[in-house]
């Protein structure tokens, strides 16, 4: 049961089907239940929000960039994709976020300069949220200067950094130097992630940790603030 709607979930994604009236890539389509219906149908069964994004979400992107690279799917293809994500998010946040307790820690997120990419960065910024962490969402295409001042400004102990595209990655290498430049690296742990980086990247740029999904971004901070002295 659970399973189906799943699967519903993430080919609507594909699709790119917001609502049942929306068209989708395919034909025929319209009058079936989109994301959101599928979504709120999914709660009401019992489905949980990290199945949704893991299971429905998260897989349903990971096919909409390989047509993408199959030359199946264009740009506007990957954003109607992109906007059910943000959609169905739109749902998930108020079951994923907790409110009135003392926060963990604070954490300044952001999208790198040069990327526009933001759907994972903001899945990692509402589940941080729901773990009772503080964050602030600086968005995307983030000049490494800008980070720098907000750390400044902000005096978060997190900073974490997204960047999907094999170029932008070494934009996270650049922040992390203008940090060390403008005298405040020592002051925020660095958490990395997006398509294309790693553990090892992670490393070889001198970030301190890296998550591979929202749900290990937050095990990560976890780790990283229990370990933390001041
Ligand atoms: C949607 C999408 C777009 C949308 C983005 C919309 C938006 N608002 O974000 C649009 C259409 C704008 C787009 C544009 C482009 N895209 Co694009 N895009 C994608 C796609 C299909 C999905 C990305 C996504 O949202 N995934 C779903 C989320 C949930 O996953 P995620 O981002 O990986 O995030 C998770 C983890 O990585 C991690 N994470 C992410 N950030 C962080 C941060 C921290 C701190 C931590 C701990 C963890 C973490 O946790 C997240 C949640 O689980 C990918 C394909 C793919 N497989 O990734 C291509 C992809 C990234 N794009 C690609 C390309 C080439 C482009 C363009 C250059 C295309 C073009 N010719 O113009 C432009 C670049 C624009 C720019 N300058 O940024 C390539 C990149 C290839 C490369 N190696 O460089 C990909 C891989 C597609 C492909 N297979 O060719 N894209």
């Amino acid at each position: 049961m659970a399973e189906d709607i799943l699967a519903l979930i993430k080919e609507n994604v594909i699709q790119g089907r917001v609502t049942r009236d929306d068209e989708g890539f395919d034909e025929g389509l319209v009058g079936q239940a989109g994301v959101s219906e599928l979504a709120k149908e999914a709660l009401a069964q019992g489905v949980s929000s990290q199945d949704i994004i893991k299971l429905g979400l998260s897989e349903g992107m990971d096919i909409v960039g390989q047509k993408f690279e199959a030359k199946k799917y264009y740009l506007p293809d990957m954003l109607a994709s992109a906007k059910a994500v943000g959609a169905v998010m739109e749902i998930l946040e108020p079951y994923l976020t907790r409110s009135n307790i003392k926060p963990k820690g604070k954490i300044i997120m952001a999208t790198v300069k040069g990327d526009f990419h933001d759907i994972g960065k903001n899945i990692v910024s509402i589940l941080l949220r729901g773990a009772g962490y503080m964050v602030k969402d600086l968005g995307n295409d983030i000049d490494p200067q800008v980070i720098v001042a907000a750390v400044r400004e902000e005096k978060p102990q997190f900073l974490g950094l997204s960047a999907l595209l094999t170029s932008t990655m070494l934009r996270m290498k650049d922040t992390i130097q203008a940090l060390t430049e403008g005298g405040v690296r020592d002051k925020v742990k660095v958490i990395i992630g997006g398509v294309g980086t790693s553990e090892e990247f992670a490393q070889s740029i001198g970030a301190d940790g890296y998550g591979a999904d929202g749900f290990q971004a937050v095990r990560v901070v976890d780790k990283l603030n229990t370990s933390r002295k001041d």
